[in-house]
């Protein structure tokens, strides 16, 4: 794993709220993070949980054709767990985003079958519920991801003028923009990667996907974190029940049973 940062890769995550690692993984540990991906997110599907997609009750022919997205694989899979927390990564992010303390916020899995819809613009954060500007998420490649297949596109700088604000990942693509029409004047960019790139984004920065107009997956791993003691903001979204009815907006982040801490400076 190629775990060091330069400090142009650093500014420049913290001036366009993304940047791509080329070659992050060698090819032995691509060939691992594909096998346990591929393992735990069938398991995942085998079972009682299934498929954990938030929002099927909203559109759910159309959500369920943007990709197979499976949370929390960590949880249930003991060498999934080893890849995610992996603290190499988590000090990665914390560097990127600038701050001394990281928890896991979820895994998932997230997988563009063939012919698979596009992502709608979106920003990561609003969805959960705790508040950073300093959220962060890691996507990994696990297929080379192409303008053809579905690879990712951010709206450069957004994560500077977010609010909380969102959009859902629906039919309307680009419903994100009527949230922010002064988003409308800046160039859109596309991410091809290689299959073993990591790309970061801050929780906060407009990004979607393409379609996969190919006869094959767009396999990506991903995680999300956020610094510790980001605030409660009143979502249940993943939280179990017991722990988010104990939760007063404003809380602090600190929960090691649902958010380990994975780096600490
Ligand atoms: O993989 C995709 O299509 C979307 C990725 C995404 O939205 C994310 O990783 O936050
Ligand atoms: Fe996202």
């Amino acid at each position: 794993m190629q775990d060091q940062l330069t400090p142009e890769q650093i500014t420049h995550y913290r001036e366009q709220g993304f940047v791509a690692l080329e070659d992050f993984l060698d090819a032995d540990e691509l060939d691992t993070w594909r096998r346990v991906t591929d393992q735990s997110v069938a398991d995942r599907l085998a079972s009682a949980e299934g498929l954990t997609n938030q929002k099927k009750e909203e559109d759910p022919s159309y959500y369920s054709s943007v990709f197979v997205q499976c949370l929390r694989l960590a949880d249930t899979h003991e060498e999934m767990r080893g890849l995610i927390y992996d603290e190499r990564i988590g000090r990665m992010a914390a560097e990127l985003a600038g701050i001394d303390g990281i928890r896991v916020w979820h895994d998932q899995a997230l997988i563009k079958q063939p012919y698979g819809n596009p992502t709608g613009w979106h920003l990561d954060n609003p969805y959960w519920s705790f508040h950073s500007r300093d959220a962060i998420s890691i996507w990994i490649a696990l297929d080379d991801a192409t303008l053809e297949n579905g690879c990712i596109w951010y709206v450069p700088g957004t994560h500077k003028t977010a609010t909380f604000e969102n959009a859902v990942i629906g039919q309307n693509l680009g419903e994100l923009f009527d949230v922010y029409p002064g988003w409308k004047e800046i160039d859109p960019v596309s991410v091809p990667v290689h299959a073993g790139t990591a790309v970061f984004h801050n929780g906060l920065t407009a990004h979607g996907a393409g379609a996969n107009m190919t006869r094959h997956a767009r396999r990506a791993m991903t995680c999300a974190f956020m610094p510790d003691g980001a605030t409660f903001n009143g979502k249940r979204n993943i939280l179990p029940e017991a722990y988010f009815e104990s939760l007063t907006v404003g809380d602090e982040l600190d929960s090691e049973e649902q958010n380990p801490l994975i780096w600490k400076r």
